[in-house]
Formats: structure tokens, sequence, C-alpha cells
């Protein structure tokens, strides 16, 4: 049950996502967008496990590789919040231009997404999603993450998930796709404990930044665990998974990407950083660029990179000293 939930019918653990939903939000276009993302996510996950993912289909203007596969998922979400009608602009990584969508301002919503995010590691068949985020009006510059009405992430992996959080909705929530093809409220998370995971990524960047390296030293010799797949939406999906061993060894962590004066940052604020810092937030876990949340970030370009850590408070405030010396959070 959702806490201290200031509505009066309560979200159940089981719940469809329509219930669940139509019970969090009264904004009907928010409703409709969030279902038409996830039959869009329900599509994308059976043509991963199907489409031939090899060769590439093209190459977009940030200069990456788009495979067939890429562009197929980018084309269903556009798709998808054409037919909502409250879409008024939206972009994606592979199309990262405002493509007006036909949906109103007032009342109608933007959204920013990464249509199939590590879709470079699809073929060694390790799990890749879809990560968006949803916010008012129209607007996708000149905001912040915080300014989201919502943000989700669709995980591919053995089982496909939905995993979402409503910004006046408590929690972050993880739907589980059925055989039928419905989707079905297995889990809220409320809290990022403690616990013994790292997932480093962009460890080239210890070669010229000595506090990375400081950090990542810290993790071996306290024998954290590693688990990184170099797919940023199950690496960050790791903080919302209770495992079966919670019970006796406590597996949250960090996630980090990290810059150096060799490496530049290169993951996307707008598409991919902040919809996965509300998710961790909402799921009371912390997020920071080193200094401040990623979600009081301003937004200024599509293109927009920042190096990111996700983890509980404890986790962020070691990160933010290790490397500047001083955390906001202590
Ligand atoms: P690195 C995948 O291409 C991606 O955008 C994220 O999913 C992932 O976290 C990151 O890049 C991996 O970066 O530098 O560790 O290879």
């Amino acid at each position: 049950k959702a806490k201290n939930s200031s509505l009066v019918t309560r979200c159940e653990i089981g719940d469809s996502l329509e219930e669940f939903i139509s019970k969090a939000t009264p904004d009907k276009g928010l409703i409709r967008v969030m279902m038409c993302m996830g039959e869009a996510l329900r599509t994308i996950s059976f043509k991963v496990r199907t489409a031939s993912c090899g060769g590439t289909a093209c190459v977009n203007s940030f200069g990456d590789e788009q495979l067939a596969v890429d562009m197929l998922a980018d084309k269903l979400l556009f798709e998808a919040l054409t037919y909502s009608h409250f879409c008024k602009y939206a972009c994606s990584e592979e199309v990262p231009e405002l493509q007006d969508m036909g949906g109103p301002t007032e009342g109608g919503f933007s959204v920013a997404f990464d249509p199939l995010d590590g879709s470079s590691i699809v073929d060694t068949n390790f799990s890749v999603g879809t990560i968006f985020g949803v916010w008012p009006g129209d607007k996708l510059t000149g905001v912040k993450g915080r300014d989201q009405v919502a943000a989700a992430m669709g995980v591919y992996g053995p089982r496909t998930t939905y995993v979402l959080t409503l910004k006046d909705y408590p929690g972050t929530h993880e739907f589980l796709l059925l055989d039928e093809g419905k989707w079905q409220h297995v889990k809220e998370t409320t809290e990022i404990s403690e616990g013994k995971l790292f997932s480093p990524g962009n460890l080239r960047a210890t070669s010229d930044n000595p506090d990375y390296a400081k950090l990542i030293n810290y993790y071996v010799k306290e024998k954290y665990t590693l688990r990184y797949t170099g797919g940023m939406v199950p690496d960050v999906n790791q903080e919302f998974i209770i495992h079966h061993r919670q019970l006796i060894v406590k597996e949250k962590g960090i996630f980090t990407n990290v810059i150096s004066p060799s490496s530049k940052a290169k993951l996307r604020l707008l598409f991919e950083v902040a919809p996965l810092g509300l998710l961790v937030e909402k799921a009371g876990g912390y997020s920071s660029d080193g200094h401040q949340s990623v979600l009081d970030k301003e937004i200024i370009n599509l293109d927009d990179r920042t190096q990111v850590a996700y983890g509980s408070k404890n986790e962020i405030i070691r990160f933010e000293e290790t490397l500047y010396g001083k955390s906001r959070l202590k």
C-alpha cells in the first residue's frame, strides 16, 4: 500500500496498470500517455526478442550507430505518443529534434526518450531497456528533471518490467508483463537501503581521475560485489530489486559513470539521467553529478551530458566527498 497517500483509494500490489494509474492520478491525459507507452514497451519487448539486430540501419546526428531494432523501438514510441493525443512535443536519442505530436500544450505533455538504451549489447543477449521522462506542457529545454510529472523505464531481460513513478504519488512502482500481455503491479519501492553492490561505468576515467580510482579502490577494499553490464537500465534497475538474498546480504549500492580530462561525460541528461534520477529519488534513493541532485540540473540543450551516480544517501555522500572533498548531504 502506498504510505501517507492523500488519495482516498489506495493502489494495491496486484493491480493492473490501468487500475494503478487511474488511482494514482486524476490526470486523464497523463493516464493516457502512461498507458500508451506501456503498450509500446510491450511491443518493443517482443521485437527485441525476435527482430534481427545485426547490421547498422544508419547513424544519428550524435554519430551513434543506429541498429535496426533501435529505429523500430523509436518508431513505436513516437506512434504511441501520437496515439495518446496528449503529447505536444517528443524527441528521442535517435531523433533529437522536437517532433510536433499534435497534442495540446495546455493539459498536454512533452516526452523525451531513449528508445533502446544499450542496444549495442543486444547481440550479447544482455538486458536492455527504454527510458522516458514526461514534462508538462511544451518544454524539454529550460526545464529540470525535478519538473517531470512522470518517469519510467522498460526493462527487457528474462522478465519484461515497466518501472514507473508519478511526481504526485509516493514510491517507484514495478509492473511485470504477464503471458497474456497484461502489466501487473508487483512491487513498490520507497527506500533504497545500504548495500554492497557497485556498478562503475566508464572505468577508463580512472586512468586520469585519481579520485575516481580512489573510490573504486574503496569498493574493492570493502569487498563490494561488482555488477556492471554496460546497460544503464539493468545496471540502475538493481537499485530497485529485492534480492532473494536481501534478507541475508543487503545488495543495494551505487551506480556511477564518472568523467575525467580524457573521458568526457557520455550519459545524456534529458533522455537517460533525469528520468532515471526521478525513479531513484522517488524510490528513496539519491542522485548526484558530484555536487547536486541530477534533478536540479537545468537542461539547456537536448544533448546535454553529465556524470552521474545513483544510490543510497551514504553512498552518494561518499561519492561527492571522494570526488570533490565535500558533500551537500552532510
Ligand atoms: P561505458 C550504453 O551505450 C550507455 O549509454 C549506457 O547504457 C551505459 O551505462 C553506458 O553507455 C556505458 O558506458 O563508458 O561504461 O561503456
